[in-house]
């Protein structure tokens, strides 16, 4: 197994350096290091840096530090009112190509690319001349059924993510747990009907249906806000941050299922 933040047995430096550098490499010790060794830790860093720089076109460093096979999924979804294709790669960049009809949808979810660290790519036609409704939800169904699939049994993974985003004077905690009990405790409260033409009901029926589809337990807790796009844009931000952590390796779980249960 290649590891993208391997140890790198070409630089020069004193055994006591390499295996500090190791432990940097390998497990992300770095700011504690710092706080112990404030003196030392600059010549680490530095070396830390070259190894990274030399391995920077290695193109998913989570995946192949855990060995994971390829976490993809796509899932296309046509029904009497919409047709949907999410391709999604759990070990991606980031790149989004989010084309739904809904501006303020597309939006929201290179949010959830950028910020997850997911490579999504969303194409989506439906109703939209009724209204936003059928589109936004199998959206949401059809990504929640490729997070599913891409993650499979769930081992190694985290399983558990959370995250405070803010925006401005908005600011918003998002908790999930991949638990395999689709559940959500939904806390946004938005001052508008509407955000440019989205409305804002629709951001409820987007997580409802990625929680029931990708099997999550999902609570959303608005602790400060005033302005709609800013409260909806940092619940979004704080889902990808959440899920990011939940769906990353847990190196001391591998090929195990996080579960007391033994099954998810
Ligand atoms: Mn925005």
């Amino acid at each position: 197994m290649a590891s993208s933040w391997q140890y790198n047995e070409n630089l020069s430096v004193h055994p006591f350096c390499s295996s500090m550098l190791l432990s940097i490499c390998s497990f992300n010790h770095l700011p504690r290091f710092f706080i112990c060794h404030p003196l030392l830790a600059i010549p680490y860093h530095v070396a830390a840096m070259q190894t990274r720089d030399s391995l920077s076109d290695r193109p998913s460093p989570t995946r192949s530090f855990l060995d994971f096979p390829a976490r993809t999924a796509t899932v296309h979804r046509t029904t009497g009112e919409t047709d949907v294709q999410v391709s999604l790669n759990l070990d991606g960049q980031g790149q989004c190509n989010a084309q739904t009809g809904i501006p303020f949808l597309d939006h929201m979810l290179h949010q959830i690319a950028s910020h997850g660290l997911l490579d999504l790519n969303i194409q989506a036609t439906g109703d939209i001349e009724i209204d936003d409704h059928h589109t936004n939800e199998d959206v949401g169904i059809t990504l929640g059924q490729t997070l599913h699939q891409a993650l499979g049994d769930r081992k190694g993974i985290v399983r558990f993510g959370h995250f405070f985003a803010p925006l401005d004077e908005a600011l918003v905690q998002v908790t999930l747990d991949f638990s395999g009990r689709p559940h959500l405790s939904y806390g946004l409260e938005i001052p508008t009907q509407r955000v440019g033409t989205y409305d804002t009901q629709l951001v409820r029926e987007f997580f409802v249906a990625v929680v029931n589809h990708s099997q999550m337990t999902l609570h959303i807790r608005q602790l400060a806000g005033i302005n709609s796009h800013h409260i909806i844009e940092a619940t979004f931000k704080a889902f990808a941050r959440a899920l990011r952590m939940a769906i990353e390796a847990d190196p001391r779980r591998m090929g195990m299922i996080p579960s007391s249960k033994g099954v998810i």
